[in-house]
């Protein structure tokens, strides 16, 4: 798999190389998953790819990446728990709301979710 460039004004490399520390709760050889500044549920947890990939898109052609990050996903929910549901959403692009263009997997819970979504 070839390496994309690491982007030196990336917020979450930054995390991921700890040059910034975020609040961790999990991670992988392949992922880390840290609490959200700014929450939108008793539990708002971002997963991320170690790798700079800059979206979903993105992350769909690295298969094992991907799974890692959404079973990675699945234990922090597991042991937040969240064992009545939680939600996963990646925003994907700027018009689905995405701000931070390196790849994140939202893990929301410990509330009732409203759908639609806004
Ligand atoms: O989600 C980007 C998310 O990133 C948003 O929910 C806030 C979160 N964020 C932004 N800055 C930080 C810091 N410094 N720590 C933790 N979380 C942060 P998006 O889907 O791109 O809108």
């Amino acid at each position: 798999m070839s390496e994309a460039p690491t982007p030196s004004d990336c917020l979450f490399c930054r995390f991921v190389s700890r040059e910034i520390e975020p609040d961790v709760v999990a991670e992988t050889d392949r992922s880390l998953a840290f609490r959200d500044i700014n929450p939108q549920a008793p539990t708002h947890v971002l997963v991320v790819p170690k790798r700079h990939v800059e979206n979903a898109g993105a992350l769909a052609v690295h298969a094992e990446e991907l799974a890692d990050v959404v079973s990675l996903a699945r234990d922090v929910a597991a042991a937040e728990g969240l064992d009545g549901g939680y939600r996963l959403v990646f925003n994907t692009g700027a018009e689905a709301g995405q701000t931070v263009f390196h790849a994140h997997l939202h893990v929301l819970g410990g509330r009732s979710m409203q759908w639609p979504p806004g």
